[in-house]
């Protein structure tokens, strides 16, 4: 049987592809668990970028609802949030290296919400966003009502959240819930060349910016000052500052090596 996830790896980065195809890349255990492993592999210093994607037609429909059809009692889902789409937003958010997220189809419940939990989202022009949870009597989660009111606002956020509304990639652009929509043809040589590019940079920096911008919503501008100032002293220290510093004044490409 194929791999319910496709790891790929290429030169410093690493493609992860969702692969259940035939239910949109919905999550089941063994698909939480195979993206949970290969996460916690991308760790690895030689991966410097991650891009997720899905196979098929669609990105990620969120939860497997054929897992849930045969109910004999009120389940806990709350217990398979706490197992598996928690940690997977924050293993997304924890990873000291950039996520890129090629939405290439519909990204629907938790589908949409793992993929803005991703630090540049790039979506296919005929991608949709779904917050899907309205139509099933649940409320969004991983990370949902987090992300979106801040990348959208309040007033949108609700009303996305209370319609499941779809949202187009060329709207989901203009509002700021995503980075860029792109033509289908091109998403994934786009999204690529981006991870590619993100894997010759200043890994060390990088990671540093993400922990800052993922403190940055909860705190104070004084506590974020804070923050900047030890992260800074921490960058500064890295050998990748000292290479972009020298290439400057030398006039010169950086050669940055993640440290
Ligand atoms: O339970 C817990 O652990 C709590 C956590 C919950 C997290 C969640 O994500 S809850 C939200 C679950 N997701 C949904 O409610 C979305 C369900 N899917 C849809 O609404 C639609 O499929 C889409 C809008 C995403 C796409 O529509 P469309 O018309 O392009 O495709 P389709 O025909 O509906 O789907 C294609 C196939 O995928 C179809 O199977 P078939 O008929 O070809 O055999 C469909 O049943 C299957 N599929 C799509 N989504 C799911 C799914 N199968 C299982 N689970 C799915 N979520």
């Amino acid at each position: 049987t194929e791999a319910v996830l496709r790891v790929t790896r290429h030169d410093g980065w690493r493609e992860l592809t969702l692969n259940r195809p035939d239910r949109l890349n919905a999550f089941n255990a063994d698909l939480h668990r195979a993206l949970a492993a290969a996460l916690d592999a991308a760790a690895d210093d030689a991966c410097r970028a991650v891009l997720l994607t899905g196979a098929g037609r669609g990105f990620c429909a969120g939860q497997d609802l054929g897992d849930r059809a045969n109910m004999e009692g009120p389940p806990d889902l709350g217990a398979a949030i706490e197992a598996f789409y928690n940690p997977l937003v924050r293993r997304l958010r924890a990873l000291r290296k950039p996520v890129v997220c090629a939405v290439n189809g519909v990204a629907a419940g938790a589908g949409a919400n793992i993929a803005l939990a991703c630090d540049i989202v790039l979506a296919a022009r005929s991608a949709r966003f779904i917050q899907a949870f309205a139509k099933i009597g649940l409320v969004p989660d991983s990370g949902g009502t987090f992300f979106l009111p801040r990348l959208v606002g309040d007033a949108r956020a609700r009303a996305l959240a209370l319609l499941g509304t779809p949202v187009e990639a060329e709207t989901a652009e203009r509002w700021g819930l995503i980075w860029k929509a792109v033509d289908d043809a091109m998403l994934m040589e786009e999204a690529r060349a981006l991870a590619a590019h993100l894997a010759t940079q200043p890994t060390q920096g990088l990671a540093l910016m993400k922990a800052a911008l993922n403190a940055s919503p909860g705190n104070t501008l004084d506590a974020q000052l804070d923050l900047e100032r030890d992260l800074q002293r921490e960058a500064g220290r890295t050998a990748d500052y000292r290479e972009g510093v020298r290439a400057f004044m030398e006039k010169r490409p950086a050669r940055f090596i993640g440290r």
